[in-house]
């Protein structure tokens, strides 16, 4: 009855896209009654809270519209569960895809406000760390514009990947309070909660079935984002989780008793849960929680899944749960959410009664998992022991699930049965330190596993998970990544994108990045090359200025834009491009006056944050600002050699950082970096790469032409026996290399102890594995490369068509197309429009 009285009374209508009075007008109803500010204040900031509010009903319409759509379809559904998403800002791509971009920047101008200016008030959100988070953001905003029915899961961590400050000291970090004000993007869902219990022990009961039970049971409670496709109505969901504990879990007679911590304590343990990104996980403690994390992402969505599979299907009828995976696929962002085995697995069986081997048929058919990486220091494994306390049901089912992996062996093939200690998903040979191997799991449990490049998925197969793939040929893939060209182009680069839809004629390409091959019939042509090259220099004022504004030092946009921006890591090699810099500065020094007429000028720009406990990327930092404070005010280089750090790099800075360069480095060992997503940004940004042969590099220059591409160094093949050279003394190292390390070791940098990070070149280090990353190796060839780049870019005509063909050559690497793929080979689901 209720529900019919309410279908009564219309909605109140949304102001057309057309009436830019009318989105005035709902921008400043917001700002006067959304509970959050001062109805009389009306400042950018409260211009943008208001704005985005404003976005947002128009969002939640759609998104209602989708969820609704999906319910009636009842298509089969992809899940997305990742520990990371790395959205960044959300206004521009928001308006932008609605199609609502000239509507608002209109009415904000009404209002007496531009829409740069408020698009600037808002905060990142960073709930990610790297290429990983960011990749999960990028295939949201594909699957809502290729109509797909799929949705992402995540965490709502309070505070997201910590602020970077750059001091005298090099890198400090702290706490990211994104949401201090709040984010007008989320919606909170009190009607969607679910339980999930810690600890606690396993009861068995009278028929045989197995219970968890005891232990301490939070809450999850959703928040969902609303994720607009590109021209179509279809809005999907991020769906975030926060734990909660109840008013049950509060004892009122222990407050009372002035026992006020241990009162709230389980309250305090649940705001532990969502507290921050990745917490450090050296100790045991640590560990736990990071445990729990993942647990709670997994277990969280799961029963949420379970529910909606539930919900649409025919009342009164049993459940029939051998059509699950037809309607239902999960995919698992790397190793994070491998608790998913177990956890369906649990639910299946002990809460469900379905038996081992139909509740086994279901999950590894529902389940898939992509690996992104090939080192060992990343591929998790956690101890038994951990795993046993805080989930003891779950440690049973593993251990079941490395049994039957077992017997399997055994039955299919004994040949392997020598290697079961290294294939087996429990490491039991140190007994003092039982491991589950998370990536042995996935492979074992998942209906397709795979790499996020050519190369690395050739790496999967071929080694690290040869045998593997010897016994299940099928389950391997190759699902290269890709960026989606709506942030990372139409939106980051508006200039470029006039240019390229005035060219083509079109703006299909923003849904259809191929038709970008279209631009190399016109690389030639001299109007087109100047209108490219003014837009590129309008990018590199505007990333000038940002340098500016941040950092104080004032860069020269005549200068060549030379970025390398991404996580600081040993296997990226920022050292490596560091050191060259250094030798560049040693050469200026060491020049004649008609000699330094020469020279190209570069400023140099470095960017990234480094893990808070990894030593050796902090030096790295304090390494790059030591070099600019040198170099930056040496009166002998004159300006022919900038180098900057560009502190706090995120998805904001990348945004103004990428379409300001004209080179960027994409340098890691070959074979280290799973495929990188940057080098996808700054290619379609017509930025040249300079680059190894890795990851999507490989695939990056077959597409835009080898001849467009700076390449040098090892190829991935060589690695092994290059670094046995080295070992084993056989390595002579390039003299400008001993130049440049001795210059460091001179102290004219100051007096930061640059030791370790020197004794990681040499064959005695730490480690005992001198050298392993190869700088010294590949340091001569990478000069070599860097002088091709000067050569190149002194003459701009062909410096402008490289740029034009790396644009064209880019279509590739959309995100479209890979989730298009994942869609059809993995997940095989189909599109789902809203009419
Ligand atoms: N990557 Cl395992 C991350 O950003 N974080 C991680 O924890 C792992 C991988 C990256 C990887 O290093 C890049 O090469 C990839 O391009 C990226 O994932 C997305 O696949």
């Amino acid at each position: 009855k209720a529900g019919a009285a309410a279908d009564a009374v219309p909605a109140i209508a949304h102001p057309t896209p057309e009436d830019a009075f009318g989105v005035a007008a709902n921008i400043k109803y917001h700002a006067q009654f959304s509970p959050h500010f001062s109805p009389v204040k009306f400042e950018p900031e409260q211009a943008f809270y208001a704005t985005a509010e404003s976005v947002r009903d128009t969002l939640i319409q759609r998104w209602n519209e989708t969820f609704l759509h999906f319910h009636k379809t009842d298509p089969k559904q992809t899940y997305y569960l990742s520990m990371e998403y790395l959205q960044g800002r959300a206004l521009t791509n928001a308006v932008g895809n609605l199609g609502l971009t000239d509507a608002y920047a209109s009415a904000l101008s009404k209002l007496g406000y531009d829409m740069e200016n408020i698009v600037e008030q808002e905060r990142d959100a960073a709930l990610g760390n790297g290429g990983l988070g960011r990749l999960a953001s990028c295939f949201l905003d594909s699957m809502a514009t290729l109509d797909l029915p799929a949705w992402g899961y995540g965490l709502r961590y309070k505070y997201g990947l910590f602020m970077q400050k750059i001091t005298k000291k090099g890198q400090e970090e702290y706490a990211e309070d994104w949401l201090e004000k709040f984010s007008p993007w989320e919606v909170v869902r009190h009607d969607i909660v679910h339980p999930v219990r810690f600890f606690g022990e396993v009861q068995v009961q009278a028929d045989g079935r197995r219970k968890w039970v005891g232990g301490e049971v939070l809450h999850a409670l959703a928040y969902d984002i609303p994720i607009p496709g590109y021209n179509t109505k279809n809005t999907i969901s991020l769906r975030v989780w926060d734990a909660k504990a109840t008013a049950k879990d509060f004892d009122l007679y222990a407050f009372n008793e002035g026992k006020h911590d241990k009162a709230a304590s389980l309250h305090s343990k649940a705001s532990q849960v969502c507290s921050v990104l990745y917490p450090g996980d050296e100790s045991e403690e640590g560990k736990l929680l990071r445990l729990k994390q993942q647990f709670f992402l997994c277990s969280a969505s799961l029963q949420d899944i379970i529910a909606r599979f539930k919900e649409r299907r025919p009342k009164n009828s049993t459940l029939d749960w051998k059509i699950f995976p037809s309607k239902v696929a999960v995919q698992m962002n790397d190793t994070h959410p491998t608790l998913s085995i177990p956890e369906l697995m649990r639910i299946l069986m002990d809460v469900e009664g379905l038996g081992w081997n139909q509740a086994w048929a279901i999950t590894s058919s529902t389940l898939a998992y992509t690996n992104h990486t090939v080192l060992p220091e990343a591929l998790e494994k956690w101890p038994q022991s951990v795993i046993a306390k805080l989930l003891p049901r779950h440690m049973e089912i593993i251990a079941e699930i490395d049994k039957q992996f077992q017997a399997l062996l055994h039955a299919k093939r004994p040949d392997l049965e020598r290697k079961l200690g290294e294939l087996r998903v429990i490491d039991y040979s140190n007994p003092q330190k039982v491991l589950v191997r998370m990536a042995h799991m996935c492979v074992v449990s998942s209906h397709s596993v795979n790499g996020v490049a050519e190369l690395h998925s050739n790496i999967l197969k071929e080694e690290l998970f040869a045998d593997f793939y010897s016994l299940w040929p099928s389950k391997f893939q190759n699902k290269t990544n890709g960026i989606t060209p709506r942030r990372w182009l139409r939106y980051c680069s508006p200039e470029l994108s006039h240019i390229i839809t005035k060219w083509l004629r079109t703006d299909e390409w923003v849904v259809n990045l191929d038709l970008l091959t279209g631009l190399r019939q016109f690389a030639d042509d001299k109007q087109l090359q100047s209108e490219w090259a003014a837009a590129k220099h309008a990018n590199k004022v505007r990333l000038a200025d940002y340098i500016c504004e941040v950092t104080g030092i004032k860069i020269d946009p005549s200068t060549m834009f030379d970025t390398q921006i991404k996580r600081i890591h040993e296997y990226k090699r920022q050292f490596l491009n560091i050191l060259s810099v250094i030798y560049r500065y040693i050469t200026i020094k060491k020049m004649s006056p008609e000699q330094k007429k020469a020279v190209v000028p570069r400023t140099v720009m470095i960017g990234g944050k480094a893990f808070a406990t990894y030593a050796q990327a902090k030096r790295i930092v304090k390494l790059v600002t030591d070099v600019g404070a040198l170099v930056n005010n040496d009166p002998d280089v004159g300006g022919l050699l900038k180098v900057v750090f560009i502190p706090n790099y995120n998805v904001t800075v990348a945004e103004v950082a990428i379409p300001g360069s004209e080179l960027s480095q994409h340098i890691s060992t070959a074979g280290m970096e799973a495929s990188g997503t940057s080098n996808m940004k700054f290619a379609l940004n017509g930025c040249l790469i300079i680059g190894t042969l890795d990851g999507a590099n490989v695939e990056i220059r077959e597409e835009i032409g080898e001849e467009n591409f700076f390449l040098f160094g090892a190829r991935a093949d060589e690695i092994t026996r290059l670094r046995k050279e080295r070992e084993q003394g056989r390595f002579v190292p390039d003299p400008r290399f001993q130049e440049t390390k001795e210059f460091i070791k001179s102290g004219i940098l100051g007096d930061y102890n640059y030791e370790p990070l020197l004794d990681s070149l040499e064959g005695n280090s730490g480690f005992g594995r001198g050298d392993y990353f190869l700088v010294g190796h590949d340091f001569p060839s990478y000069l070599e490369a860097q002088a091709e780049v000067d050569k190149a870019y002194k003459n701009k005509a062909t410096w402008t068509k490289m740029s034009i063909l790396s644009t064209a050559g880019s279509g590739k690497f959309s995100s479209d197309r890979t989730i298009q793929q994942y869609a059809n080979e993995i997940w095989h689901i189909q599109e789902c429009r809203v009419p």
